[in-house]
């Protein structure tokens, strides 16, 4: 029987309906779901209540697992689930990343030289309101360029740096381990990439962390992403998620940026996100390069190499259940 599916209002986005995923999928399901997620870079599952191991199996039928940069962020029970929250521990240190501000535009791990740009995100627990996070298509957004600029940002790089994307934080997120710092030199991304199924042209595209584009002079660099960001993020290209409790969202990172309202720091939020390396005969994987100027003195072969070190680290296998900082007991973080 084919998918259950339901096009999200007038959006790029889709509902799958009535699948359960926590259990496991047959392949030919997997199957349509990826066939689907091609038409949809967004990706609606709703009524999921999974662990973070049923998360964590659901997502890498799609592409191995990241273990991001953020190991700070990551679950101790699942360290490929990030926990994305604004509530601490007992020692009042926060469980996971992002706190509660707002999050501009952005597209998940463009830092990284090849990132991993497929994502899962579930939501455990929400504020009574605000917190809602939406989504803008960016091959639509290419397609609704003028011609003008579709030629300028052709075969152009942009400079993706994570220490832009750190100093927009709020608090310890804006902290990172010296090795975390080691990992993420600034890169440069192509600005367009054509989608290896379907053939059409998409940006890639982040607010957070584009700095300016290669070959340009910083001040035109910036105008241009500017008029970019601008053109890019209009309410047509744009699907907002109300969340509910137990939804789960799959997206491609290569063909969208996702942004987050924020919430009263007092309510509680908790989200649980995977990260997954995906094929490049199926999606767009920018395949990046270093920046000339990085916040490094390493050779770049050191860097490169730690680089591919790290995208050829084994799956690691489930740990057994460490004791986890419960949720259920920890507070709202408080600025
Ligand atoms: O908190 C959210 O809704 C989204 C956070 C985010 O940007 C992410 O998990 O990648
Ligand atoms: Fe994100």
């Amino acid at each position: 029987m084919p998918l259950k599916t339901r096009v999200l209002g007038d959006s790029f986005a889709c509902e799958v309906v009535g699948l359960h995923l926590w259990e496991t999928q047959d392949d030919r399901i997997i199957k349509e779901l990826r066939a689907l997620w091609v038409l949809h870079p967004v990706l609606v599952f709703r009524r999921q209540a999974l662990s973070e191991n049923e998360l964590a199996d659901f997502s890498a039928r799609f592409g191995p697992l990241e273990r991001t940069v953020r190991s700070d962020w990551a679950s101790p029970a699942r360290p490929e689930v990030t926990l994305i929250s604004n509530l601490k521990d007992a020692q009042g240190r926060p469980i996971g990343g992002l706190g509660d501000g707002e999050i501009q535009w952005h597209s998940d791990q463009s830092y990284m030289m090849q990132p991993a740009t497929g994502a899962m995100l579930c939501a455990v627990e929400l504020p009574p309101e605000g917190g809602t996070t939406s989504w803008v298509d960016l091959g639509a957004a290419y397609d609704g360029l003028s011609a003008r600029l579709q030629r300028v940002v052709e075969d152009r790089y942009a400079i993706f740096s994570y220490a832009k994307r750190l100093a927009g934080y709020q608090g310890v997120d804006r902290v990172i381990s010296a090795d975390a710092q080691r990992k993420t030199p600034s890169v440069l991304h192509l600005l367009v990439h054509t989608h290896p199924v379907h053939g059409k042209k998409s940006l890639y595209l982040d607010s957070t962390t584009t700095i300016g584009v290669d070959g340009m002079d910083q001040d035109s660099g910036k105008a241009l992403l500017e008029e970019l960001y601008e053109a890019a993020t209009r309410p047509q290209f744009v699907y907002r998620h109300d969340w509910q409790i137990g939804d789960a969202v799959l997206w491609d990172n290569g063909l969208t940026m996702h942004r987050r309202e924020p919430f009263d720091p007092e309510a509680r939020r908790l989200m649980k996100r995977t990260t997954m390396l995906l094929p490049r005969d199926r999606h767009i994987v920018p395949d990046g390069r270093l920046a000339a100027a990085y916040p490094s003195d390493q050779p770049r072969s050191t860097i490169r190499a730690s680089v591919n070190a790290m995208r050829q680290q084994p799956q690691a296998a489930s740990p057994a259940l460490a004791p986890v900082r419960s949720p259920l007991t920890a507070k709202p973080a408080r600025r």
